[in-house]
């Protein structure tokens, strides 16, 4: 076996030097328990994909497209393929009750798309809940054999810069951009404690948003499977969770803390105007009209 320090000596990779002085000042970097808060100039990306990419790596993506989102999923598509992960191999499972309505879409070398059809609903509070579920029962599936990480992303979005292996980790969560400067007895966590997604008033760390889960395979299947269980505790009480599953994901996330935290570069919504911390947005939901796209 070739010692590390001989095999860098042959690829010489060249980068900036890192300084522990000099670095961003006008954001958090790192979580109260040592969890990367990832913002543009906190990593390099050279060198984080010098690390990641002789691993190997399959990295899973989930997209649900039931009923009339499946509109959403060419341009999802076409962005991730010039933003997401490049250079890894990508395996998209798209979830539709419209199969026949996906896109063809042209995939780079190593990236490849699998079609699952899932039962349509009529309420739009269930298809985004049961998207814990369909991911738990498909991690089970196939994709624990298939990747080592995964991130389960909402279809409505699309890419606009990079989007890495600066974000890989063990458990990956993305600060929503709607409430990262409030405190948090303002998040919208459920506030019910016949809720089992309860969190009180003077708990919480940052309000995560619903549109990303990221992580290990198997760290991502405990959420979902967690979560699941949950919700479906919450139906038998007649009660659902005032996010549905961003709720539960924020109260298991609060318990069980991320590894690594995206800042709200990695999940920008189209209507807000982009603020003075924010230097790129990689990633944002599409301004979309709720009562024209969902089922009621
Ligand atoms: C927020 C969250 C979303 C989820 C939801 C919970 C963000 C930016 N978004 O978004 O992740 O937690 O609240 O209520 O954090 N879907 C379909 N067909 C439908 C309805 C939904 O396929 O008819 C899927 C689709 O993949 C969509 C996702 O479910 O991206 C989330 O639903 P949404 O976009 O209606 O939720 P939204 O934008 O209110």
């Amino acid at each position: 076996d070739i010692p590390i320090d001989e095999d860098q000596k042959s690829t010489r990779l060249l980068y900036k030097q890192p300084s522990v002085l000099v670095g961003r000042t006008d954001v958090v970097a790192v979580t109260p328990w040592l969890a990367p808060i990832v913002w543009e100039g906190t990593f390099d990306p050279v060198l984080v994909d010098n690390i990641y990419k002789p691993m190997n790596l399959t990295i899973a993506t989930t997209v649900f497209a039931i009923g009339k989102y499946v509109r959403f999923l060419q341009d999802f598509l076409e962005t991730a393929e010039e933003h997401f992960m490049v250079g890894f191999h990508v395996r998209y499972y798209v979830f539709t009750d419209r199969p026949h309505d996906v896109p063809s879409v042209n995939l780079s070398q190593g990236r490849h798309l699998s079609v699952i059809q899932v039962p349509g609903s009529n309420r739009w509070q269930e298809i985004s809940a049961r998207r814990m579920e369909i991911i738990q029962t498909t991690i089970e599936r196939q994709i624990r054999r298939e990747a080592d990480y995964i991130f389960c992303l909402d279809v409505d979005s699309k890419f606009h810069a990079r989007w890495g292996s600066e974000s890989l980790g063990r458990l990956v969560a993305v600060i929503h951009p709607g409430y990262y400067e409030q405190t948090r007895d303002r998040f919208p966590y459920e506030r019910r404690p016949a809720s089992t997604a309860y969190i009180p008033m003077d708990e919480g760390d940052y309000y995560y948003g619903g549109a990303m889960i990221g992580g290990f395979v198997e760290d991502v299947y405990t959420l979902t499977k967690v979560c699941r269980t949950r919700f479906e505790e919450d139906a038998g009480n007649s009660i659902e969770a005032a996010w549905q599953e961003e709720s539960h994901l924020n109260r298991y996330l609060l318990y069980n803390k991320p590894s690594k935290v995206l800042s709200p570069e990695y999940l920008w919504q189209d209507f807000k105007a982009k603020t003075k911390e924010v230097k790129v947005i990689r990633f944002s939901g599409v301004i979309k009209n709720y009562a024209e796209v969902r089922p009621n």
